[in-house]
């Protein structure tokens, strides 16, 4: 080796080494996988299932979806549940994310009805987890929300929140004594934005500006409703904590320049504010107030577009957070926008702002999703500046690629860089319990079907037998979790 190519051997290697945190992690860390119903569960209409808004949307002719397929059989987890908890096993890990099927526990999604083969499904993979000292953690909704609501107009319709409060208590009765995390929402920027404003999500309906916005007030109306309940008539005998889980992402300020700063924040706002600040501080934020009801007006509606709290909700909605769930995988650079946009009446509009992803980071086969770790860092870092020091689980994080192989180096290199990142958000003082990888296994992705795959566990969907097979990912963190170590050795600092 020349000299020139030692120094450059060196810089590099050093600098990978910093670029690294060796800390471990703390014995208590909580380290797990994540799934959801629809998106592993398969038997759409087995034992009594109720149908939801997936199930509608993946059999309408044409099909939305990308390569024409549905989640009827998906990962087929209703029949295989067993497979899934021994793969957990192999994995080490301390907890398991799942979410539970709202049209399988009650098909009518009324509380008219409780089906018991869709209360044993759970109840038995509940019991699976804990007979493997795996910690079940739930989320109440994960998207799918029953079709027979939806016909109602779903959650635009008030009427929802009781519903889902009505739902809520049939799950704490039915599963509380052995489950201690709970998610009320899974992403209910997904939900509302996707499914009411952009067409991106179930059900499809198109009302930009104004259904996810009506979405959002009943979401969150609902989440608080829940957690009330469980805090008068559950909490004191079931010492659990309830939670919401949201979409982040950062958004990084294009220029240090007044404009792009405020764009930058104003994008926080409007992708967490919306949720964080009524659910912590009680209301939505003044800038989303402002804006909207600026717009609104130019636009000739006698009203603000986004909903407003009465004292008493504001009051009901403040401090319904045990523990806040953040779902992080990738980052934008944000420009401010010059154009209003006044007839456009939308949610993005409304944002305005003009975000990009820069060519240099590396992509995944999901259009929006770019690598880059350290944003990360400063999301984490940016919810405790913003909303206090609440504790954060990080509910999932992943890549997706083209599930050509099992030797998935690019998911191993993005979790270790996503570990270090987070690491370093601990180091910061961010409050941060846990990290839940998305995914246990390769699964249905909604509107991509079956073309991205985020597994660490590759599922042949070509099989009547969904055969598993873990991927270089699942050993690499499974490694992680027995070290408590990002280099998945016993090599870390103490
Ligand atoms: C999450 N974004 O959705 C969901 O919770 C999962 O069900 C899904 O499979 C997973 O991510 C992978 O897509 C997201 O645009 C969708 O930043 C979009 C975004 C983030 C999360």
């Amino acid at each position: 080796m020349n000299k020139e190519m030692w120094f450059i051997c060196v810089v590099f290697s050093t600098s990978l080494a910093t670029s690294i945190n060796v800390s471990k992690f703390p014995k208590d860390f909580m380290f797990g996988t994540s799934t959801a119903s629809y998106q592993i569960e398969g038997a759409w209409n087995e034992d009594g299932k109720g149908e939801n808004i997936w199930d509608k949307v993946t059999h309408r002719v044409p099909s939305p979806v990308i390569d024409n397929s549905t989640g009827d059989i998906a990962c087929d987890s209703y029949h295989k549940y067993k497979e899934d908890v021994a793969m957990l096993k192999y994995l080490g890990v301390t907890h398991y994310r799942f979410s539970l099927s709202w049209s399988r526990i009650l098909p009518t999604g009324f509380n008219n009805k409780i089906n018991s083969l869709g209360i044993a499904y759970y109840k038995n993979l509940i019991k699976e987890l804990r007979a493997n000292n795996i910690e079940p953690l739930v989320t109440i909704f994960h998207w799918d929300t029953p079709q027979p609501l939806e016909n109602l107009g779903g959650w635009t319709n008030e009427l929802i929140t009781d519903r889902y409060a009505d739902y809520a208590k049939v799950v704490f009765e039915n599963f509380g004594d052995h489950v201690k995390y709970w998610l009320t929402f899974n992403e209910p920027k997904q939900t509302c934005n996707g499914g009411y404003g952009n067409m991106q999500r179930a059900p499809l309906v198109d009302s930009p500006g104004i259904g996810e916005y009506l979405c959002t007030h009943n979401v969150l109306k609902a989440h608080a409703k829940a957690w009330h309940l469980y805090d008068k008539q559950f909490r004191t005998t079931q010492k659990g904590k309830v939670g919401i889980t949201m979409d982040t992402v950062w958004l990084e300020p294009d220029t240090n320049s007044s404009k792009d700063v405020d764009a930058s924040e104003r994008g926080q706002q409007f992708v967490h504010g919306w949720y964080a600040r009524p659910l912590t501080l009680g209301d939505y934020p003044e800038i989303m107030k402002k804006v909207i009801a600026e717009r609104s007006t130019l636009q000739g509606f006698s009203q603000s577009r986004l909903p407003q709290f009465t004292k008493d909700e504001i009051t009901y909605l403040k401090g319904t957070l045990d523990y806040l769930g953040l779902n992080y995988y990738t980052t934008f650079m944000v420009r401010d926008s010059n154009d209003e946009k006044i007839d456009d009446i939308s949610y993005e509009a409304d944002a305005n702002i003009n975000a990009y992803q820069k060519e240099e980071w590396p992509k995944s086969t999901t259009p929006w999703l770019r690598v880059v770790p350290w944003g990360l860092r400063k999301i984490l870092n940016w919810i405790k500046i913003t909303y206090g020091d609440i504790p954060i689980l990080i509910t999932e994080n992943g890549v997706s690629d083209d599930g050509s192989s099992t030797e998935d180096d690019t998911r191993v290199d993005y979790y270790q860089q996503h570990l270090s990142s987070l690491k370093d958000a601990m180091d910061d003082g961010v409050n941060v319990f846990g990290f839940t990888a998305w995914s246990l296994m390769d699964n249905y992705e909604w509107l991509q079907g079956y073309s991205e795959h985020f597994g660490l566990y590759r599922v042949d969907f070509s099989s009547s037998n969904r055969t598993r097979t873990p991927k270089k990912s699942a050993k690499y963190l499974k490694n992680v979790i027995q070290y408590r170590c990002v280099l998945g050795n016993s090599t870390c600092d103490k």
